[in-house]
């Protein structure tokens, strides 16, 4: 992104042209980081809290005294019966830059003793599923795309979350390929696609092992690389043959000539590509799979050729230094909170997972009280009146209405970082192209001051964000050659040390111990799960769980809203566009319940309820429901979004959220 900038304020942002994969332009939210940046709201003085909690009622207190008081506090805790693992940070994705998100903030709380947080809510299933079948998140090129013959956008909305691998889709069917999209909801992007495959939620799996069926079943595999570089290529096929198409078909709710037709597609093109995204392992099974469908390319042969394979994510190739830039070893030996269970954790006295309940929690780059899943818990929690928060934000969140203490930060456009991609190949420098607005500071600053009034000692505190840098870059590793503070410097970003297109797995070259594409998995077999590719049935499949799916028969997704990235730029007018949450249902669910166009509607489940706007078209499947997210609770009209309704549950690997494994009901108001 180049900012330009006129007497210190930042006039325009755009895309850079020059750069292969972002191409010029930003999306639809970045391209408003002015707005955002300069809204009236911006947080731009330490904030205490006089009101009661969530009131968001607050007084202007000098840095001093916020930190001095934190602290203090901090310290008691600390000192006290439970010891500092009664301390909880808690961050995410506010920002993904490798200083701002984790550096200073990590060393903070390892030097204090603090809990560590399992940072599970976004990626950690399907990550753990590319682990065991090709051995890390690496995948094939998007830059290779032009030359595939067949893409599958799989459980994912390009257009809206992924917004710049859409040229690249583009010209690969200018150059004859066919787009299908696999997906319960006919997104915008399913729309532009050739085909629209209206999968039932969390049933991908199956459909990836009836594809292999007919593959095997007539020859179109590619007995070479299943030879050279496969483990397992006989079991997978006996597998395969337990997911004949017509059964599947039954599972799934894709007609049997249609998972035929795709399997032959598929079987028959030479480079085809699979985008696979997070949507579709946000379900008990997600983990199960993303690597079974991971198997796919390996079983084709598709990794031998650009634009062929499957891409989750690039994320793995960037090897900054993270333990430079953590340093873990501040550490003693403390327990570990999943962040998908800030709700329990809050709640139960033992936070859920042993150890002393949690007495402060730090929140920055994160907003749990619209995000986190179980919201009433969260809330429930975070109104406690003996919890300590202090929350690093940008805005009054529904998060920060719950703080002791507001701190704001910086943006991207007030502070340094460096950045990893997780679907391209370049990394980024972010140069601070204005000064910080009114008192806002870096998160990294924030920490170091912290430090400081900690009395923490020496424990790389004194490191500025320069030297933070430095740190990351601090890598032999072969992919990150290229990437140097000096190249950096020079041009904002730079390819990884890797050929463009990247084919990571044209000659086998698997990650995994055996050093093949896994098939069988040891590793699985010893975690006690499925060694071999299978279907994993989300926790809340209605014909599994009857008594429930007869209160609650529709199964919620929870994506997010074009306009809105996670819970960051709802508060945007020009991107909330006086909006409200709204609910999607398929004609014949919404006759069945009396809901028409536009109708006010509850949508509910066990675990709460928020009030939407109905939205009735076939652009969802019988059977499911589709809430556009994530907004701030403070921001619709009852308080509530859809994270009501969600589970704390987690994956079959790798412990991440089951956001779109959800049964509710949808009712009018009356
Ligand atoms: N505009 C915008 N862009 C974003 C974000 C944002 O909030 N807004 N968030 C960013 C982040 S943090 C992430 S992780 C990514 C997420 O972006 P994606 O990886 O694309 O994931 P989701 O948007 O969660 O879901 C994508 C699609 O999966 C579908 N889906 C749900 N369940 C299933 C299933 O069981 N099978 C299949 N086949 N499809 C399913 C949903 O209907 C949805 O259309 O986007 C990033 N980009
Ligand atoms: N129902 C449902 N729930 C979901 C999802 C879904 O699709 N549906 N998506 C899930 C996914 S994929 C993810 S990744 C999570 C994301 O959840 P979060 O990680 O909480 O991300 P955001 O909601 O974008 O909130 C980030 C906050 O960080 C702040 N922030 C940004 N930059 C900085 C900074 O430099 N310093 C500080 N201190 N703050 C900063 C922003 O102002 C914003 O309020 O949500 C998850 N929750
Ligand atoms: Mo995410």
């Amino acid at each position: 992104m180049i900012t330009t900038v006129e007497d210190g304020r930042a006039v325009r942002v755009q895309g850079d042209p020059n750069h292969p994969f972002t191409a010029g332009f930003l999306c639809a939210k970045v391209n408003r980081y002015l707005e955002r940046t300069y809204h009236p709201d911006r947080l731009l003085h330490p904030l205490k809290r006089v009101g009661r909690k969530g009131r968001g009622e607050f007084v202007r207190v000098t840095w001093d005294e916020a930190l001095h008081d934190i602290a203090e506090h901090l310290r008691a805790i600390a000192d006290g019966p439970h010891g500092a693992q009664a301390i909880l940070p808690y961050s995410y994705a506010g920002t993904m830059g490798m200083l701002q998100a984790q550096s200073m903030d990590r060393r903070f709380f390892h030097a204090l003793g603090a809990s560590k947080l399992d940072r599970t809510i976004c990626s950690t299933a399907g990550a753990w599923g590319m682990r065991m079948t090709v051995g890390a998140n690496i995948g094939a090129d998007a830059e290779g795309m032009p030359d595939s013959d067949l893409v599958v956008l799989w459980g994912t909305n390009t257009l809206t979350s992924n917004a710049h691998l859409w040229p690249f889709v583009l010209r690969a069917r200018e150059n004859g390929a066919r787009v299908v999209c696999i997906d319960p909801i006919r997104t915008r992007t399913a729309d532009q696609c050739d085909e629209w495959l209206p999968i039932r939620p969390g049933t991908d799996a199956a459909l990836a092992l009836s594809m292999m069926h007919v593959i095997f079943a007539e020859g179109l595999q590619d007995d070479d690389y299943l030879a050279r570089f496969t483990l397992g290529a006989d079991a997978l096929r006996a597998r395969a043959e337990q997911y004949p198409p017509d059964s599947v078909a039954i599972l799934t709710g894709i007609p049997e000539e249609r998972i035929v037709a795709l399997a032959r597609a598929y079987g028959q093109a030479k480079a085809a590509f699979l985008r696979i995204n997070y949507g579709l392992q946000r379900h008990g099974g997600g983990a199960m799979a993303v690597r079974t469908i991971a198997c796919l390319p390996a079983v084709t042969g598709h990794w031998r050729r650009p634009g062929g394979g499957a891409q989750l994510s690039t994320s793995a190739n960037f090897k900054f230094n993270t333990a430079a830039l953590e340093r873990p070893e501040l550490s003693p030996d403390v327990r570990t909170v999943n962040m998908i269970r800030l709700g329990d954790a809050l709640t139960l006295p033992d936070a859920g997972v042993g150890g002393p309940p949690v007495q402060a929690l730090v929140v920055y780059n994160s907003n749990p009280a619209a995000v986190a899943p179980d919201r009433n818990r969260v809330l429930a929690g975070l109104r406690r009146d003996d919890l300590f928060t202090v929350v690093l934000e940008h805005f009054q969140t529904d998060t920060a209405d719950y703080a002791d203490y507001v701190l704001p930060a910086t943006t991207q456009l007030e502070h340094w970082d460096v950045h990893f991609a997780y679907g391209h190949h370049y990394a980024t420098l972010n140069t601070p192209a204005i000064a910080p607005l009114g008192e806002c500071k870096p998160n990294t600053q924030i920490f170091r001051e912290l430090a400081v009034h900690l009395g923490l000692g020496d424990a790389g505190f004194a490191d500025d964000d320069d030297a933070l840098l430095r740190q990351a870059l601090s890598t032999t590793d072969p992919k990150m050659t290229t990437v140097t503070y000096d190249a950096l410097m020079a041009h904002g970003w730079v390819r990884l040390d890797v050929p463009t297109p990247y084919v990571p797995y044209a000659e086998g070259g698997f990650t995994t111990p055996s050093g093949k594409c896994e098939f069988y998995s040891a590793r699985m077999e010893a975690m006690g799960l499925d060694p071999l590719p299978a279907f994993t049935p989300p926790y809340e499949l209605p014909e599994l769980v009857p008594d429930v799916a007869e209160k609650y028969p529709l199964m919620l997704i929870s994506s997010p809203r074009h306009q809105f990235l996670n819970s960051t730029f709802v508060n945007i007018a020009s991107l909330r566009l006086d909006a409200e949450p709204e609910v999607t249902l398929h004609p014949t669910d919404a006759a069945a319940r009396g809901i028409e166009e536009g109708a006010t509607v509850v949508v509910f489940n066990d675990r709460g309820a928020f009030t939407a706007v109905a939205r009735v078209a076939d652009r969802v499947r019988e059977g499911v429901a589709w809430a556009p997210s994530i907004w701030w609770g403070k921001l619709t009209r009852d308080g509530h979004n859809a994270n009501e309704t969600t589970s704390q549950r987690t994956t079959d690997m790798g412990g991440g959220p089951v956001y779109y494994d959800n049964l509710v009901e949808v009712t009018p108001t009356g």
